[in-house]
């Protein structure tokens, strides 16, 4: 890629002001310097775009799509610069001009299209399969409006539609020559003729699925991927097939499709439009890569997977399994035989959760109101896959109902991602090893070739050179620099253990780091933070596996303990929340009230005397998480053991320094491994042992309730109002007495308070804490995305 010198720059930044804005430099607000500066970048990205996709195309090279509803890219402005090279001049041009680099790059709204984790590793997973020149794309949803705006009133949730393409979206292209037409619903007829099965449509709903590339840069090696989003629109000439719509009905019964990320779905017409949606990213992004393996490839059909791999992130685009049978069979002409044969050798299928409750199940009537031919496929699957283990596995004859991919009419999304991949992956070794052994545990000794495990990974790019570039600088400073390349490198940092000096530096760039956070707390809360009290954070989505509550429980009980003695002494704390609830789920949205009266009476009580304090940050986005990252001490990663399949929250706070706080579970064990168990402070259940109560049917929560006075009052006061405003929290004490405290916070609630004993104790020796710090930093090379996508592309997409 081209590069500058700060004049150049400068002046390029002048003429793009000129042309885009109409203004001069001086006349500039940082909106202006913003979208000049994302111009700049963007004609270097499109003209490596096109120049790598020239070069796939005459290397005539295997690529794999990454198909996923959720990408969750957040702003893009810094890690395009870091990845084109053209970070450093830029700061320096606008520091030269008295510009604040943080401000204008701050003027990019997050693109929030995803939810968690899982959308957040998609994004991660884009930047190293770039940087590490694979040829490989992503493919998803331009969702009018991304995952929801939290604010908080009074305490509690309220969504806000996000509106993140209220402004010009600057680095997407829109790119109609290359829409495709997808189809709903009607009604499938067929004739049989010459042996060939000939299918007609009647009264379907036409859909053109535009789509919008967004440059995806690799770091400083030239290469530019592609990630496309599909918007819905109406064709030029299309009716409504439904007679009484309208034509603007119809064209917002379209829109919608592309409307909102997780549509609500506890309505019928709410989980229409998720199925919907699912079909429209599968079949535009299928229709797409056949037609270009027909334009770019000199092969014939049969050789589909030889040069096409699709990885499923999750359930969520499984109909592709069925939508790529029907355009082999129908459009192509292929054999049943034939169509399976590419089929089970084209998807991969990534597994992000164990729940049963998030295991996708859809009935077979909402999925024939999607299109009627793609639920005879997958009957036609189903019958197939059934009988072939009564004739060939009679071990698994009797387990035929459980493993049917329809059944009680539903389709078991995971049961067809299974069986029409020749991959299935977990995202950490012992959630892959729960796969294994419990969840599909008849598929696994049905075909245990297909089982493998992938931890996850994060970019390094992002969460230590982009967020935290003073760290970066002090390893650089003290290493070199290849440890960018090659983030493994990091472990050369072990032998600064015992170096005074470097571990002062260490606690340096950390004091810095909470000095930032503490200014976007008061800017955000108004509330003061002890820039020395420990920051221990808790930041993902809210769910009750993740146990939000055991943290807040933990607080109450701190707050209990100051109040039966004033004068008690304690390092001071800051506990750090952000979380987004489901609209719809009432507990958790209950878990953030708790947390924000809790907050308010901790906050305001003399006798506190700011030996605690509680935060909670509201709309936790990518943005956000790019401040909280670097200045993590304690890294809250507490989920029940078995329930959290990875986390990768527990990874980027690793990589900044914090320590592990948290159970056995997801990939904490591998960051255990890695570090040793001085570095990391482990409490509660084995995963083996949560699995074996709930297999017991649980344990006796009212038992410790009646024992333990702590908790007793703890719960207590949730019923009778004795916190911030006589707030009451009934929901919360009858889920855990009543309930039977499904996520075992009772019974892990003391080895947890022990813990943070064991913690704070640690923290007061401050060279022993950043010593722990150092270890976390040097051993998270192996969560790099980097590593990650290497294992894929190596032992599942076969890229190499
Ligand atoms: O694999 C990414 C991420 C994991 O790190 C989390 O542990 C897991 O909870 C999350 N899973 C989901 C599941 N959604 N569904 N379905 O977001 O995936």
């Amino acid at each position: 890629m081209k590069t500058y010198t700060k004049e150049e720059f400068r002046e390029l930044l002048e003429k793009k002001v000129r042309d885009k804005r109409t203004k001069t430099l001086e006349e500039t607000t940082d909106k202006d310097l913003f979208y000049a500066i994302t111009s700049i970048l963007k004609d270097s990205i499109n003209e490596a775009n096109i120049e790598t996709e020239q070069r796939y195309i005459n290397e005539q090279n295997r690529q794999v799509s990454y198909l996923s509803m959720e990408f969750l890219i957040g702003r893009l402005i810094e890690s395009n610069l870091i990845n084109t090279g053209f970070k450093q001049v830029c700061d320096e041009v606008l520091e030269d001009l008295g510009r604040s680099p943080r401000d204008v790059y701050g003027e990019e709204h997050d693109a929030g299209l995803g939810n968690g984790g899982l959308g957040r590793l998609a994004a991660c997973f884009l930047d190293s399969i770039a940087s590490l020149g694979y040829a490989g794309n992503g493919f998803g949803i331009r969702y009018r409006y991304g995952l929801f705006e939290q604010r908080i009133v009074s305490g509690s949730q309220i969504e806000l539609p996000d509106n993140w393409l209220r402004e010009v979206y600057p680095w997407e292209t829109r790119k109609i020559d290359e829409a495709i037409q997808v189809r709903f619903g009607g009604e499938v007829d067929f004739v049989i003729d010459n042996d060939q099965y000939q299918f007609s449509y009647k009264d379907q709903e036409v859909v053109l699925a535009v789509p919008y590339d967004i440059g995806i840069v690799g770091y400083e090696n030239d290469v530019v991927n592609t990630l496309r989003l599909w918007s819905a629109e109406v064709p030029d000439d299309a009716v409504s097939p439904e007679p009484y719509m309208n034509q603007l009905e119809y064209k917002q019964s379209v829109e919608k499709i592309s409307g909102f990320l997780y549509p609500d779905d506890s309505k019928e017409e709410g989980r229409f439009l998720r199925l919907k949606q699912q079909y429209f990213l599968v079949s535009s992004t299928i229709q797409t890569l056949i037609h270009r393996f027909k334009a770019n490839d000199d092969l014939p059909i049969e050789a589909f997977h030889k040069k096409n791999v699709i990885q499923i992130n999750d359930t969520h685009p499984t109909f592709g399994i069925p939508e790529l049978m029907r355009i082999l069979m129908d459009e192509e002409g292929l054999s049943w035989d034939q169509a399976w044969e590419i089929t089970s050798h084209t998807f991969a299928y990534t597994n992000h959760t164990i729940m049963q409750e998030a295991l996708e199940k859809w009935p077979v009537e909402l999925v024939k109101r999607v299109n009627p031919r793609i639920l005879m496929i997958i009957d036609e699957i189903n019958e197939r896959f059934c009988k072939s283990i009564f004739d060939n596995h009679e071990s698994l004859r009797d387990r035929i109902s459980e493993m049917a991919v329809i059944s009680d009419g539903v389709v078991h999304m995971s049961k067809l991602a299974i069986v029409g991949s020749y991959s299935v992956n977990g995202v950490a070794a012992l959630h892959s090893d729960i796969i294994k052994n419990y969840t599909f545990n008849d598929f696994y000794r049905l075909t245990p070739e297909k089982f493998n495990n992938k931890t996850n990974g994060i970019t390094h790019r992002r969460w230590l050179l982009g967020a935290n570039p003073r760290l970066a600088e002090l390893i650089s400073d003290s290493i070199g620099d290849h440890w960018v390349k090659s983030p493994v490198e990091m472990t050369q940092l072990l032998r600064y253990q015992n170096d005074e000096s470097f571990l002062s530096n260490l606690a340096e760039v950390k004091l810095h780091n909470k000095k930032v956070l503490q200014e976007v707390i008061y800017k955000k809360t108004g509330i003061e933070v002890n820039e020395h009290s420990i920051f221990d954070v808790q930041v993902k989505r809210l769910h009750e596996y993740k146990r939000q509550l055991l943290n807040i429980f933990h607080v109450i009980h701190l707050y209990n303990e100051i109040k039966r003695n004033p004068k008690l002494k304690m390092v001071p704390q800051t506990f750090i929340f952000g979380a987004k609830a489901a609209p719809s789920y009432h507990l958790a949205k209950e878990i953030i009230r708790l947390i924000h009266v809790v907050g308010e009476m901790v906050n305001n009580d003399r006798d506190v005397a700011g030996r605690i304090k509680v935060v909670f940050l509201e709309n936790y986005n990518v943005t956000l998480a790019e401040y909280i990252m670097p200045a993590a001490e304690i890294s809250e990663q507490i989920s029940t053991a078995s329930m959290e399949a990875s986390g990768t929250g527990n990874m980027k706070m690793m990589m900044n320094g914090a320590v592990t706080l948290g159970t056995m579970d997801g990939a904490n064990v591998e960051i255990a491994e890695r570090v040793g168990q001085d570095n990391i402070l482990i409490f509660g259940l084995s995963s083996e042992q949560v699995i074996n109560y709930q297999n017991k049917g649980g344990y006796q929560a009212k038992d410790i309730y009646q024992t333990d006075d702590r908790l007793k009052t703890i719960l207590n006061g949730l019923k009778d109002g004795s916190y911030a405003k006589g707030e009451t929290f009934s929901d919360i004490y009858y889920r855990i007495l009543t309930n039977n405290d499904p996520y075992f916070i009772l019974k892990d609630f003391t080895s947890y308070l022990e813990t943070h004993i064991k913690a704070v104790t640690l923290y007061e020796e401050q060279k022993q804490w950043n010593k722990m710090s150092l270890v976390n930093i040097a051993q998270s090379g192996k969560f790099s995305s980097d590593r990650t996508i290497n294992e894929y592309a190596t032992d599942i997409w076969k890229l190499i």
